[in-house]
């Protein structure tokens, strides 16, 4: 049973993707939710649309992980009501580029490092303080299949998700002692913008990565962030990889083309 009333969670990369795929399932399952990412107007429409379906009470953050001044302000500018956060899901990031090294450009390196690592890391360190005085909270980060293992051409985006990994270690082993539990949810194939981010929006390119095989849906993905997030507080899913059927490891996909 997924139940999470009285909980706040907050999410970033919420406007789109297994972002908002997560707000709607913490938001069917009774949480209040805080909508971080840099589009105000996605995050208006998304507040929207979940006040119409399930009654879900939102905020809208408007912020870019990657500036950390703006993440501290974000935080610090959350009214009495919505600051208490029990649940931080680190869903903003991306891939950028698909080439083999060197002839990869240093500005989407610079781009996943900042969002993927950075980011995290700076939303992370706004939230737990407060965890942590309160004895209470829930670090969920998307890390990925590519964290466990690189493949070709992923070479800084699998760095970037190795990172991650080591992060939710580090933050376990930080945090041991305290009540706040520390859960890595790492994806294989899912279908969303990804890709699209992924090759600079040649949708064709795109398209190949998920051909004659049944990728996971954001959906599929948020079912298990919320279960993670909705154990009693003496569970803690440490870490969950999740592949499609289709796949068993990030370079072995079976397709019928
Ligand atoms: C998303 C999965 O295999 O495209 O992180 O890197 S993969």
């Amino acid at each position: 049973m997924v139940d999470l009333d009285g909980s706040i969670a907050l999410v970033t990369g919420a406007s789109s993707g297994i972002g908002t795929a997560c707000a709607r399932s913490f938001a069917r399952a009774g949480a209040r939710l805080v909508l971080l990412a840099r589009s105000g107007d996605r995050l208006r429409e998304l507040q929207a649309e979940l006040a119409d379906d399930s009654g879900g009470a939102c905020y809208v953050l408007p912020c870019d992980v990657r500036d950390r001044a703006a993440v501290t302000a974000a935080v610090a500018s959350l009214p009495p009501s919505w600051s208490d956060i029990d649940v931080l899901v680190n869903n903003a990031g991306l891939s950028r580029g698909f080439d083999r090294f060197p002839d990869c450009s240093i500005e989407d390196w610079e781009e996943m490092i900042d969002t993927n690592l950075k980011g995290l890391l700076y939303v992370t360190r706004a939230l737990v303080p407060g965890m942590v005085a309160r004895d209470r909270g829930h670090i969920i980060n998307i890390g990925s299949i590519a964290g466990h293992q690189t493949y070709p051409r992923g070479n800084v985006y699998c760095a970037t998700k190795a990172a991650v990994r080591a992060l939710s270690e580090g933050l376990k082993l930080d945090l041991l002692g305290t009540a706040v539990r520390v859960s890595s949810v790492d994806p294989g194939l899912v279908e969303t913008n990804f890709s699209n981010v992924r090759f600079h929006g040649d949708r064709v390119q795109a398209a190949k990565t998920y051909a004659g095989m049944t990728p996971l849906t954001p959906e599929d993905i948020a079912e298990v962030v919320a279960f993670c997030a909705s154990r009693p507080p003496h569970v803690n899913i440490s870490e969950v990889l999740v592949i499609p059927t289709d796949q068993s490891s990030s370079t072995l996909v079976h397709r019928r083309l």
